[in-house]
């Protein structure tokens, strides 16, 4: 059975661009509620940390400097089939591909600066969310 919990951030771009309350206002209106919360800028090495899997890949480097350019909100939330859920609320990676009504295609600039993340499987939803919040924080 699908796991009730997955983390997002808001990234640079959405919250430079004043889209945050707009943001968790739709993230509110799709059901989720928010276990956690955390307004927050990465170093190069956690934005690194974070991303690690994709560290072969030839937009890691720039995707560290852009996580790392401003604050970000980074946060648990929690729904029924929360990863599946939150993924179709944000749409595609590339804002031009996602959905009509998406977050991304609603506020998302490029495929790099695409507003928010959201976690790809309910492991890494634990990962990520351990990442930023102890288990107090979010007990
Ligand atoms: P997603 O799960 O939709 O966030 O997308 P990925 O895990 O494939 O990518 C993680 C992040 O890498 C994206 F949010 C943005 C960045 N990225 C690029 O900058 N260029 C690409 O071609 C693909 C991803």
């Amino acid at each position: 059975m699908a796991g009730n919990v997955t983390f997002t951030m808001i990234k640079p771009d959405a919250t430079a661009a004043g889209h945050t309350g707009k943001i968790i206002d739709k993230i509110l209106e799709a059901g989720f509620t928010i276990k956690a919360m955390k307004w927050t800028r990465l170093s190069k090495e956690e934005a690194g940390k974070f991303y690690e899997v994709h560290k072969e890949r030839p937009f890691y480097g720039e995707l560290v400097d852009y996580m790392t350019s401003g604050p970000i909100l980074a946060a648990i939330l929690v729904k029924d089939n929360a990863v599946e859920d939150f993924r179709n609320l944000i749409g595609a990676t590339d804002p031009q591909k996602a959905a009509e009504g998406t977050i991304r295609r609603m506020f998302a600039t490029s495929i790099a600066a695409n507003a928010v993340h959201g976690s790809d499987s309910d492991e890494n939803a634990l990962i990520e969310g351990a990442f930023y919040f102890t288990t107090r924080e979010h007990a």
